[in-house]
């Protein structure tokens, strides 16, 4: 028996048979700082509402999985220091030892999936990073993508990484990357790339009717959505260009490895910017929270 907690709201939703959105909870404690981790977190749940779906917050606290969180849980987690970053790897170990820990976007997949939730906002996925040929460093959201069947609504994956090593690794592994509404990838803090999209879709309806379809054929895995920031929110690719060199190089030189890598680099990219990168990652996760609400209706009907 998983010990699952389902929020009150996300308990109503189930029952009337609503739309439901996921959401992470990594974002909220390694990927943003206090306090604009929380307000963000529910920014970001109230756009779902306002949009007509319920947001469903994903962690593990105390050994129960928590699909939903209450206002005074999403506060603590806010502010919680130590917390577990969890993917596919430690989250069953986590849940068994009575623990508490963080949902990255292959972990809040898992939960989703687990919770009949099949779409799911957040910023930027991870994936193969700057060096993987030496560090082997390649996120397991990627797998994930590959073999559950949530679609998962990001700017992109993040682009403090090796992104068309990232969109190679994908296209192998058969994960549908959909750009909505241009014919280019976008790149997380800037609008556009030059990675040309292998998919393009204008519409929440024909996204939700071909993640039905992979369902249908008996396709395994999701589909990522890469949904470009808000032009008037992004940062152009050449004013962040120096910037990710910089916090790499100095990743480097301290040595920082596995987990730690993506809170590090956000973190100082945060204080090379001012503070911008912040407000660009608000923007974006906001303006992807919309669209999965609107995904998620129309997978409902
Ligand atoms: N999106 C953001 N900020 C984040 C993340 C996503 O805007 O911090 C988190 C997600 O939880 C994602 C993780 O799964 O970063 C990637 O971590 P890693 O590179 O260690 O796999
Ligand atoms: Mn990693």
């Amino acid at each position: 028996m998983i010990p699952i907690t389902y929020s009150s709201e996300v308990t109503k939703a189930r029952a009337d048979g609503t739309a439901i959105v996921a959401l992470e909870s990594t974002i909220i404690t390694h990927g943003m700082p206090f306090p604009q981790n929380v307000e963000t977190a529910r920014l970001v749940e109230d756009d779902i509402k306002a949009n007509g779906a319920t947001p469903a917050t994903i962690a593990v606290m105390n050994g129960r999985l928590h699909i939903g969180l209450e206002p005074g849980e999403l506060d603590a987690l806010g502010q919680a220091e130590d917390v577990a970053k969890l993917s596919r790897a430690d989250i069953a170990a986590c849940i068994a030892a009575g623990k508490s820990g963080a949902t990255t976007v292959a972990a809040t997949m898992i939960a989703a999936h687990l919770a009949g939730i099949h779409v799911f906002a957040t910023g930027g996925i991870g994936g193969v990073h700057q060096g993987a040929d030496q560090s082997f460093d390649i996120s397991a959201d990627l797998h994930e993508l590959a073999q559950t069947p949530v679609t998962v609504v990001a700017a992109g994956a993040k682009a403090i990484l090796d992104l068309p090593k990232t969109f190679e690794v994908l296209e192998t592994l058969g994960v549908p990357v959909i750009a909505v509404g241009q014919d280019v990838i976008p790149a997380f803090w800037s609008a556009t790339s030059d990675m040309a999209a292998p998919l393009r879709m204008d519409t929440a309806a024909e996204i939700a009717s071909a993640q039905k379809m992979r369902s249908a054929m008996g396709l395994r895995g999701g589909q990522l959505i890469t949904n470009p920031i808000p032009h008037d929110a992004e940062i152009p690719a050449a004013t962040l260009a120096p910037i990710i060199a910089k916090a790499l190089a100095e990743a480097e030189a301290q040595k920082i490895s596995a987990k730690a890598v993506t809170p590090f680099l956000l973190g100082r990219i945060f204080e090379l910017t001012d503070g911008r990168s912040l407000e660009a990652n608000i923007a974006l996760v906001r303006n992807n929270a919309k669209l999965a609400a609107e995904i998620a209706i129309a997978m409902a009907d």
